[in-house]
């Protein structure tokens, strides 16, 4: 079974290489189709100008002033790359501080009358506290978020972008998921509902009719940090092992095989776990197994999250990832 698989995989691999170089290799008279991957160009440059606005706000905690600016902004943002339709899903919702929380999750929604969609997912929100940095004084402070919240909503952002410039053949919603972070470190197991309140809302509240889920999601986390390496997280192993498949061979065919590393990592509790029980087959690309903490970045919940710790090629890679799977993702 092992074998098999690992073999399929190599397959997918030799298929996927074999298309992205079809377009110089091939003649006129050869009769396979030149590929849809790479003909969209991610804009790193694009990307990191969309972390820097959302960081050039503020912090982003839920309540605040800068919370609600940045809804503001991804919503006109959304709009300006020409979504179908933007939906804001607004409540509130308590933290296991007792904080009751004004939310807001935003959706841009392109293709709308396609039935097969893609789900594309981020937090916007940024975490109220800096608990790992050193000194007590500053664990109170929030943290400013760039690779922790707007790295994956800025990557997202120039997905967006693209989508305006060029149409998929499927659908694809984009999801900025709020008050992902204002969870509980300590006592690890028990506080798993403590994280992600937004995308907890969200499941209840579904924009889709039975039947009509999308296909597969792809949760974008921490995917900006500083010579970013990504392994197949746990969890995404366990509810959509063929997505990891896909997605992970398609960036070895884009070039990015040093940065999608194809070996595993252990489980975080994050967006896409409760996107996972709702029915939706959820993977998390999230740097989650960095050389230095064998964890998250060494600026995780610190204050040292600001645009010093954004790497453009980290943001390029995932990016053109992502949108090579769109594109290349067949309409039925
Ligand atoms: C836990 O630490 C249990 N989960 C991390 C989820 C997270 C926080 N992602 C970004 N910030
Ligand atoms: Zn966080």
């Amino acid at each position: 079974m092992r074998s098999y698989s690992i073999a399929l995989l190599a397959l997918g691999l030799f298929t996927y290489s074999c298309n992205a170089g079809s377009k110089e290799s091939k003649s006129d008279t050869d009769s396979i189709q030149p590929t849809t991957l790479q003909k969209a160009v991610f804009n790193a440059d694009s990307a990191y100008s969309y972390v820097k606005s959302q960081v050039e706000i503020g912090p982003r905690v839920p309540g605040s002033w800068e919370h609600d600016r940045c809804a503001k902004y991804l919503v006109s943002e959304l709009k300006r790359h020409k979504a179908d339709t933007v939906i804001e899903q607004i409540a509130t919702v308590k933290a296991y501080t007792g904080d009751i929380l004004p939310i807001n999750n935003i959706m841009g929604r392109y293709n709308l009358p396609i039935n097969k969609r893609v789900l594309l997912v981020a937090h916007w929100d940024t975490r109220p506290w800096a608990d790992n940095e050193a000194k007590m004084q500053d664990r109170e402070r929030p943290v400013p978020g760039a690779n922790d919240g707007a790295s994956g909503v800025g990557v997202l952002l120039e997905v967006a972008r693209q989508l305006s410039i060029r149409k998929p053949d499927i659908g694809i919603d984009i999801l900025f998921t709020d008050a992902e972070d204002y969870g509980r470190t300590e006592g690890w197991g028990s506080s798993e509902e403590t994280w992600a309140l937004g995308a907890q809302h969200w499941v209840k509240n579904m924009p889709y009719g039975k039947g009509q889920y999308p296909v597969y999601g792809i949760l974008l986390d921490m995917v900006g940090g500083l010579d970013a390496r990504f392994h197949r997280e746990y969890f995404s192993e366990q509810y959509a092992p063929a997505i990891l498949d896909k997605v992970w061979s398609i960036a070895n065919a884009s070039g990015y095989g040093q940065i999608f590393i194809n070996k595993p990592a252990g489980g975080i509790t994050d967006d896409h776990i409760f996107i996972n029980r709702a029915g939706i087959p959820c993977i998390d690309i999230i740097e989650c197994l960095n050389p230095v903490t064998k964890s998250f970045p060494p600026t995780w919940h610190t204050l040292s999250d600001d645009m010093s710790s954004i790497d453009r090629n980290s943001l390029k890679a995932v990016g053109q990832t992502v949108l090579n799977t769109i594109y290349n993702e067949p309409a039925q």
